[in-house]
């Protein structure tokens, strides 16, 4: 059995900050985990090295499940974003040991592929409309099955999923917290043009998402998800906040139009009642932040009981250790849906060498035994972690809002 020799945590910022836990064990194999916390990077740092690490010597690296039950029990104090994310980023590092022990890719220890490879959606953005269509129409000439629209809203300075960059998205993107202007009712008028046109310029062949990035109500969601029916969406993503599960009742009732939900959610108990009453059809929490392949395998198995699908988190704050994990998740997954896929800067990728790949849409894991993903430490050390905060929104007349 390996054991535990060591742990530790790597902080790096290629151009965006990175928290990654490297496990080490006495047969000198080490494992990777994410622990990537958007804008709350130090906590979960801390939470690992003070409290996660010292009770991790010594362990058998092989006994996943056990150490998973022990750091979610153990703790007293269950759930929670900064919580799940440490146990995450153990869960992932030791599934990564135990197929580097194997000699299998970690997807062959899930069960093997489901499927010859993983459909990937990409995110096209532009501050206009014009320019959200000629980004899509870059993403599917890179060969994009699947395109998530988010375009500026006409009479708002800046929006969610409005790039200042032309080819990648980072909303963490100020020393403190950048603020937003927003409107609804000027939103709400801007989607479906942009839908109306991708269609005549994209045509049916291609799947088109979109991501309400929780600033509905229920009830305004509803005449989203309603209004854009004719265009058939993929779905739409985050539709209204889901703290009260219930609110997707509402939705539901009205539209036909496929639900998405759950790139902050850390917990199955997030999601039970969405699932168990089939409000939604695409589960979208990941890895890093949902307690790791062990904790959202059980998230998926629950909801391919109730015909949810997954549709995992993918944007650049999750660094390509969980982008592997992920991958390796959904090539084993009966009921995969989709997974978000935002390339990562070159910065990135040098310092997080990987056997991934995209090609004509789809990605695959790759057959590296473990997740196939490294960490280049020496690249690592010379990016230093700097403060970097996500946005916050308010309301034309100064209200604060959801984000
Ligand atoms: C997405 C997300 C992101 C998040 C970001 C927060 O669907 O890709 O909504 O853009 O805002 O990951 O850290
Ligand atoms: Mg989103």
């Amino acid at each position: 059995m390996p054991k535990i020799t060591g742990a530790r945590v790597i902080l790096t910022s290629p151009g965006r900050n990175f928290v990654t836990l490297k496990i080490e064990t006495d047969e000198g194999i080490y494992g990777l985990g994410d622990a990537t916390l958007n804008g709350r990077e130090l906590a979960v740092a801390s939470y690992l090295t003070d409290h996660v690490v010292p009770c991790l010597i010594g362990r058998d690296a092989h006994r996943i499940e056990d150490i998973w039950q022990f750091l979610y029990k153990g703790a007293y104090w269950r759930r929670g974003p900064v919580t799940m994310s440490a146990i995450a980023a153990v869960d992932t590092a030791l599934w990564d040991i135990k197929g580097k022990v194997a000699g299998l890719p970690v997807y062959q220890l899930l069960g093997g592929a489901s499927r010859d490879g993983v459909l990937v959606y990409s995110h096209a953005n532009g501050a206009t409309l014009e320019e959200t269509i000629e980004s899509a129409q870059r993403s599917a000439e890179k060969g994009y099955k699947a395109i998530r629209l988010q375009s500026g809203v006409p009479g708002l300075a800046s929006t969610y999923g409005v790039s200042k960059h032309r080819d990648f998205y980072e909303p963490a993107d100020a020393d403190l917290p950048t603020e937003n202007v927003w409107s609804t009712s000027k939103y709400l008028r801007s989607v479906v043009p942009v839908f109306e046109r991708a269609r005549e310029v994209l045509g049916w062949d291609v799947h088109l998402l979109h991501d309400v990035h929780h600033r509905l109500t229920p009830i305004e969601a509803a005449r989203l998800g309603k209004d854009l029916e004719p265009y058939r969406p993929f779905w739409i993503e985050d539709a209204t906040p889901a703290e009260n599960q219930a609110n997707f009742r509402l939705i539901r009732q009205h539209t036909t139009t496929p639900l998405a939900v759950g790139e902050i959610f850390n917990s199955v108990w997030d999601a039970k009642q969405l699932i168990e009453e089939q409000l939604i059809d695409y589960i979208r929490a990941t890895v890093v932040h949902a307690g790791g392949i062990t904790h959202l395998r059980r998230l998926a198995s629950f909801a391919a009981m109730h015909n949810v699908r997954t549709g995992c988190h993918g944007a650049t704050d999750l660094s390509p250790v969980c982008m592997a994990a992920a991958l390796h998740f959904d090539l084993s997954l009966p009921n995969f849906g989709i997974q978000e896929h935002m390339p990562h800067t070159a910065e990135t990728d040098a310092v997080f060498p990987h056997a991934y790949t995209f090609d004509q849409g789809m990605m695959h894991p790759g057959d590296l035994p473990g997740l196939g993903v490294d960490i280049d430490e020496e690249l690592a050390a010379k990016y230093e972690y700097k403060r970097a905060f996500l946005p916050v929104n308010r309301l034309e007349d100064g209200t604060m809002f959801d984000w």
